[in-house]
């Protein structure tokens, strides 16, 4: 192998269909402050590693991005930063349960609970002896309710702006069924919603962009409560029911009183996938917890040769 080529060893796994690809080796360095400075230096010096990640050829736009970190608060098993096709994620459910689950792979972490520090602070991530993963996610909220927007082609559209690890527009009032043969009616909706509240302006508390937009319908599983489509930042659906977005739901219905503290949430992804979500009550937040499957599928090398024109992903 020629001494210029760069080597990025990665394990592959997938939460209810929605790929996480935890770099192991050969990141970027990215000193051993908190993570949240670590993630700002990760943007601004190496994003093109990023890209190379987690980008087409060797990627796709569905693909999360996990850096696998010394952690910096304390007792915790790891540290991550999450990315994505454009950027850069605050917190991601799906890629915890994935980390938890790979960790176990590689003989890192056992059956039990786990601090994992990650840019908006630390979580846990309990590893069950099934296999699951309970994700106990950062302290979530609803921010605001009935956000009423004109979206073209579609018309008025309500809904919650909510924070679970990431900012949500949530809304129920989805021009089709929410099922896959509908991805790109709903991909456009979806995609305009996001366009709608940045043209507006209208943000999460302190200026949160809104980048996730979830639409919920009915769900195919009897035992479901609710089916949602998210929209990622970079245009991809989560073909999980998204972690985050689980939280931020969660947040929306304790808002609501329409789950009690303790009750169970079970969330269908698009695709069928299953996530269940409940909640402890805070002081005008709740404490979301959020369990799903993970399963390893790949453990591998990404070579990167910088005599290749696209060495860096297309971007
Ligand atoms: O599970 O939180 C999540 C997530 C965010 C973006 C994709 N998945």
């Amino acid at each position: 192998m020629a001494d210029s080529m760069q080597c990025i060893r990665v394990i592959d796994s997938h939460t209810g269909g929605e790929p996480t690809r935890l770099v192991i080796e050969g990141g970027p360095d990215l000193g051993s402050g908190p993570l949240q400075q670590r993630l700002e230096r990760f943007r601004r010096d190496f994003d093109h590693l990023r890209s190379a990640i987690v980008n087409e050829p060797r990627g796709n736009d569905a693909i999360v991005g996990a850096l696998l970190c010394e952690p910096h608060a304390p007792d915790c098993s790891a540290g991550v930063i999450f990315f994505n096709n454009v950027g850069y994620l605050n917190m991601c459910g799906h890629g915890t349960i994935g980390l938890a689950v790979t960790l176990q792979y590689l003989g890192r972490i056992q059956p039990g609970l786990h601090r994992i520090d990650t840019p908006v602070g630390v979580v846990e991530a309990r590893l069950h002896e099934n296999g699951a993963v309970t994700v106990n996610n950062v302290a979530s909220y609803r921010h605001a309710t009935g956000v009423e927007v004109t979206v073209e082609g579609y018309g008025k559209v309500t809904g919650d702006i909510a924070w679970g690890g990431n900012w949500f527009f949530l809304t129920s009032d989805s021009p089709c069924s929410v099922e896959l043969k509908n991805l790109d009616q709903l991909t456009d909706f979806t995609w305009k919603i996001r366009q709608t509240l940045e043209a507006n302006g209208i943000t999460g508390r302190d200026h949160g962009h809104i980048d996730h937009i979830e639409v919920f319908g009915a769900p195919a599983d009897p035992g479901a409560n609710s089916r949602n489509f998210v929209l990622c930042p970079g245009k991809a659906y989560d073909r999980s029911p998204c972690g985050t977005g689980t939280s931020a739901k969660l947040a929306c219905l304790a808002a609501d009183g329409k789950l009690q503290p303790g009750h169970i949430w079970r969330q269908e992804s698009l695709i069928g996938s299953l996530f269940e979500g409940s909640f402890v009550p805070g002081d005008g937040v709740v404490y979301p917890s959020v369990t799903g499957t993970a399963f390893v599928n790949a453990d591998s090398t990404l070579l990167l040769d910088p005599a290749d024109q696209f060495v860096y992903g297309i971007r």
